[in-house]
């Protein structure tokens, strides 16, 4: 039997000015929805002067105001449901924040929309009824595991629903149930393919031909190495909790940029500091608009990824914008192992347990793995303490971390005045990843 080439051919080949129509007569109905049903967005609507009269199509997109992860955050817990929650089925959360984290609701739709997303991805990657897929990102309340769950029943995979972590676990599920398809991080994947290795597997004694991999930066590099080491394509996959989850974009066979679903999601890229709206081609802030969100429907969401779209003709035949690899942040959030922290939830933590805030964040690539590691000035009365105190000092430093933000770095308690002061912006991150190309 042939393989399918799209999982919904016709909209994932839709001719651009249909595709454009559709997105306006969504666009219409969404922003009268959020009007409606969620008072906080219409504030904000009210203190532009917008209203729902004012859009009649995608060209009208730009009179609407943002939304920013700070608003949703603002919104907590339900400030931002839309839906009755007699009509709501599930919620997900961003990873790494505590307190006032986003609540994404999804009505039984969004989810169903959201499961056809990663399916198009997982066909885009070759893969298809008859192939086994191994679902290796996170599941609960991160949208990895239950984006790709989804999806790969969609596709009518066998799916092994492994979440992360285990790595004995994986490999031997991996060889005995053949798995054809592995999706987690790119990190885990690197790590997944050196455990292999060192067990003397070779490329061609690997059941996997082709690996879905995202939720952190990663670079062309990093590909070529992870499809070597496990003799698979790999193929990125871009998304946050935000717009659902993973498949808001993901690559083709040409593996040259993910296509976004533009039937859901209006992409636009603008200038981070002005808001401007900046053309196809240039360098900025990626901007969304989910059209077909019931219980959560962000309207031009402000994702600080930067990055770059490209309506050029692909070769696999989907008319659906690229995006670019994302080439970093316009705010200081880092991804760490696939969990997203910002460093000001660092010093919450020190500040809370009695430490001063001079502090340094330091990140670095061992075995294609992050580390993580916080250097902590001790207090002039602190420093007095035994080397006993201070070990014992910084395991209950690293617990706290690990309670607030889900995993935990290395700390490192230093002397009095031994951090470094700064005159200006205080530079609190040292990142040696390079994960951007
Ligand atoms: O990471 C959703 C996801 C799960 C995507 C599995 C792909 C696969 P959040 O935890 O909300 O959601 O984090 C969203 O992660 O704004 C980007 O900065 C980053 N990110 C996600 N995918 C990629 C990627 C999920 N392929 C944030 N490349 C986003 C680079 C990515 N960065």
């Amino acid at each position: 039997m042939e393989k399918r080439k799209y999982y919904q051919e016709e909209i994932e080949t839709m001719p651009l000015e249909q595709l454009q129509k559709l997105q306006s007569e969504k666009l219409v109905k969404q922003v009268k929805h959020v009007y409606e049903n969620l008072p906080y967005y219409r504030g904000l609507m009210e203190k532009k002067g917008v209203t729902p009269d004012d859009i009649h199509g995608i060209e009208d997109l730009y009179k609407l105001p943002f939304i920013e992860k700070s608003d949703l955050r603002e919104c907590y817990p339900d400030g931002m449901r839309a839906m009755p929650l007699s009509e709501c089925v599930r919620i997900q959360s961003t990873s790494g924040t505590t307190g006032k984290r986003v609540i994404a609701y999804y009505t039984q739709q969004d989810i169903d929309l959201w499961e056809d997303c990663c399916a198009r991805a997982i066909i885009a990657a070759g893969a298809d009824k008859e192939d086994v897929v191994q679902v290796s990102y996170g599941y609960g309340l991160f949208t990895g595991g239950p984006g790709l769950n989804g999806g790969s029943h969609k596709v009518g995979s066998l799916t092994l629903p492994m979440s992360s972590g285990n790595t004995e676990r994986q490999l031997q599920f991996m060889l005995d149930m053949k798995a054809t398809v592995l999706c987690c991080t790119p990190s885990y994947a690197a790590y997944l393919g050196e455990s292999l290795k060192e067990q003397g597997y070779t490329p061609d004694q690997i059941p996997l031909k082709a690996g879905i991999f995202g939720a952190e930066p990663w670079t062309q590099e990093m590909r070529r190495s992870i499809e070597q080491t496990l003799g698979i394509k790999a193929y990125d996959i871009y998304g946050l909790t935000e717009l659902s989850g993973p498949g808001v974009s993901f690559e083709c066979s040409e593996q040259n940029g993910m296509h976004i679903n533009e039937d859901h999601f209006i992409a636009e890229i603008i200038n981070p500091d002005t808001g401007e709206v900046l053309p196809e081609g240039e360098k900025g802030e990626l901007v969304f608009t989910a059209l077909d969100k019931q219980a959560f429907p962000v309207l031009r969401y402000r994702t600080r990824d930067i990055c770059v779209l490209s309506r050029k003709k692909c070769s696999c035949g989907r008319t659906h914008i690229r995006m670019a690899k994302p080439m970093g942040r316009s705010d200081d959030m880092m991804i760490i192992r696939g969990v997203n922290v910002f460093p000001s939830q660092i010093e919450a933590v020190l500040l809370a347990e009695g430490f001063s805030e001079n502090y340094l964040i330091k990140l670095g690539r061992e075995n294609n793995s992050d580390t993580f590691d916080v250097y902590v000035e001790l207090r002039p009365e602190q420093f007095d303490d035994s080397v006993k105190n201070i070990t014992a000092m910084e395991k209950s430093l690293a617990g706290a971390m690990r309670n607030m933000i889900g995993i935990g770095p290395a700390v490192h308690l230093v002397p009095p005045k031994t951090i470094q002061r700064s005159e200006g912006k205080a530079k609190r991150v040292i990142d040696e990843r390079k994960l951007h190309d």
